[in-house]
């Protein structure tokens, strides 16, 4: 029938996918910039000292390999500097406007993992922390990556990371990621098993999926990984890395204020739905117009396999994490 027709694809039909963690190597250097070339517009394009130090760790993380130990960065004290100006701004801002998963991993990382004001954590040290708990682990990463690339690691529990850190006169706000928003935003959410499934689920479906589906995905990885909200008791919470970890847009985010006079300043909150979110564009270099609102980290996980289960994708994958491999149920 054309049912079973459709289902049964060649090999060429098919994108190839990573099978095996050792093959994320192949795909970790795919980086869309060098990781070290920043912009003319870029805070620390004139700072010579900056520029070789993001040349130096993108070169750490270019040479890293699947089955060794993450290197630990020997970070200078000015970049300690700028991690503990952001701490002391974030660890207020947090309490009140993260979610209770957030800050049940923050408490605990900060006592298991090297968490603090004071030194920068290493992401071996989290891997090790997370592996106990969800299964999750860091690997370094010297730039940007394709959506694909980047997503293709979460369905192995993976997340690339980058290791550098963002310019000291711009650090409550920056469009790129950096060791501040992977351990601040991204870190202590995988630590929670509900988050750790949903971002795992994104990347599975991820898996050999067409372009446009890609695309899908990224934006409701975007729309929630990044930037989403959920409910709790009737506030609205952030758990999203990018609100996480960035002061200005955290407040943003989540203040109740509305402007006197009724002028509107204020993003626009939707209901989380991923096929909403799939297609609503988004800015990358400012604030957020538009964020999405889940009843719960459950909830957005539920309507999150809903949607990559409705995908057309002829195959299912699955992660074995004792093997590190990718399952799937026919041949591709
Ligand atoms: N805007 C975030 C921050 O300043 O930490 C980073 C977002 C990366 C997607
Ligand atoms: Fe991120």
């Amino acid at each position: 029938s054309m049912t079973t027709k459709a289902l049964i694809l060649d090999e060429k039909d098919v994108m190839w996918f990573p099978r095996h963690l050792s093959e994320l190597d192949l795909i970790a250097n795919r980086t869309l910039d060098a990781g070290a070339d920043l912009e003319s517009d870029h805070p620390g394009f004139n700072d010579e000292v900056y520029r070789a130090r993001r040349g130096e760790l993108a070169k750490v993380a270019q040479e890293y390999q699947w089955n060794e130990p993450i290197p630990y960065i020997d970070y200078t004290e000015k970049e300690v500097e700028t991690w503990a100006i952001v701490w002391d701004r974030m660890e207020g801002l947090l309490d009140k406007h993260a979610c209770s998963e957030y800050k049940k991993s923050f408490a605990s990382m900060k006592e298991h993992c090297g968490y603090g004001r004071d030194s920068i954590p290493q992401a071996q040290d989290i891997t090790d922390y997370l592996q106990g708990r969800t299964g999750f682990r860091m690997r370094p990463v010297a730039g940007l990556l394709s959506s694909r690339d980047f997503l293709n690691g979460l369905a192995f529990r993976t997340f690339f990371s980058t290791q550098y850190i963002r310019h000291d006169s711009m650090p409550l706000y920056t469009p790129e990621p950096d060791i501040c928003h992977e351990l601040l935003g991204h870190a202590p959410m995988f630590a929670d098993q509900d988050f750790a499934d949903f971002s795992q689920e994104i990347g599975l479906a991820s898996l050999g999926a067409s372009d446009e589906d890609v695309q899908k995905l990224a934006w409701c990885y975007w729309h929630s990984v990044e930037f989403g909200l959920c409910k709790e008791g009737g506030e609205h919470k952030a758990y999203g890395a990018g609100l996480l970890s960035s002061y200005g847009e955290l407040e943003y985010a989540c203040a109740d204020y509305r402007p006197a006079g009724g002028t509107d300043d204020r993003p626009e909150i939707k209901p989380w739905d991923p096929a909403v979110a799939s297609v609503q564009e988004f800015p990358i270099t400012t604030y957020q117009p538009v964020y999405f609102l889940a009843e719960s980290l459950n909830d957005a996980k539920t309507k999150m396999r809903e949607f990559c289960e409705n995908l057309k994708k002829p195959f299912l994958s699955r992660h074995n994490p004792n093997t590190n491999e990718i399952w799937v149920d026919r041949p591709v």
